[in-house]
């Protein structure tokens, strides 16, 4: 499948995906000195000019890599078994390339209703039936339409950034664009680790400043009892 495909539902008209353009690096705006020994970025740290300077822009390396999927609404409408429309669109490694996927993409607020946007670790596909999610469930926060858009980057930024005390625990996260609402949810690992899920949910909505309270439903519950699943646990 040619990523252009998958790219159009959500890339902005004017976006270019090969822009060279340098990214924002928003992450070491600030206090971003090495310490002494510490290994500064990743690839392309090694090129140098004759003045001296590197000519490769610095890239610096995320903990894990991740994959944003996309599941565009009028595809999905059409399909007989859920996920079959389900699309990898573009795994990145580094901070610079999450900032230049990040500013060409179609924010929440801005994506058709019924779409489902996810940013999942590299490796593990966002379906109930992944041998990592299998055993998991999920925290979810509500938003009324056009208002998630920041809470889905500074949840990006928290999973990026492992700001989380269990990040191993998580898989990604998603946005689902709904007629009423937009929904944001983490995905974890292991549901019956209740300690671990609840520092999950209880940091997650300390970074985002979310007051509500938050439910955490199990997959296996989602798909025996669909709607009608209830939380597990509450933060
Ligand atoms: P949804 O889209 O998460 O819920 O799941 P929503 O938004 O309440 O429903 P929608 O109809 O408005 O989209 C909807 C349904 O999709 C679920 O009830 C399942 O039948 C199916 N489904 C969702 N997920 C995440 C999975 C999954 O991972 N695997 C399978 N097999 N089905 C899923």
């Amino acid at each position: 499948m040619a990523v252009e495909d998958t790219l159009k539902p959500v890339v902005t008209e004017e976006a270019n995906p090969n822009s060279t353009e340098k990214p924002i690096d928003r992450y070491h705006e600030e206090g971003d000195d090495a310490e002494e020994g510490e290994i500064v970025g990743g690839e392309g740290d090694g090129d140098v000019d004759e003045s001296g300077k590197s000519a490769v822009p610095e890239s610096h390396q995320l903990e894990h890599s991740w994959t944003f999927w996309f599941d565009n609404p009028s595809v999905k409408s059409k399909q007989t078994t859920w996920g079959s429309s389900l699309r990898s669109v573009f795994t990145f490694s580094t901070v610079e390339e999450f900032w230049s996927l990040y500013n060409n993409m179609r924010h929440p607020s801005k994506l058709a209703g019924g779409a489902d946007f996810y940013c999942f670790k590299h490796n593990i596909e966002p379906k109930w039936e992944d041998p990592i999610c299998a055993n998991g469930g999920k925290w979810t926060m509500t938003f009324p339409k056009e208002k998630s858009d920041k809470c889905w980057l500074y949840t990006l930024l928290a999973l990026i950034g492992e700001q989380f005390d269990h990040g191993d625990e998580i898989c990604g996260a998603v946005v689902n664009i709904r007629g009423k609402q937009e929904r944001i949810s983490i995905w974890t690992k292991n549901a019956s680790n209740e300690a671990a899920q609840v520092s999950i949910g209880k940091q997650w909505k300390e970074f985002l400043d979310y007051n509500n309270s938050i439910g955490f439903i199990i997959h296996e519950d989602a798909m025996k009892l669909d709607r009608n699943a209830k939380s597990a646990y509450t933060a």
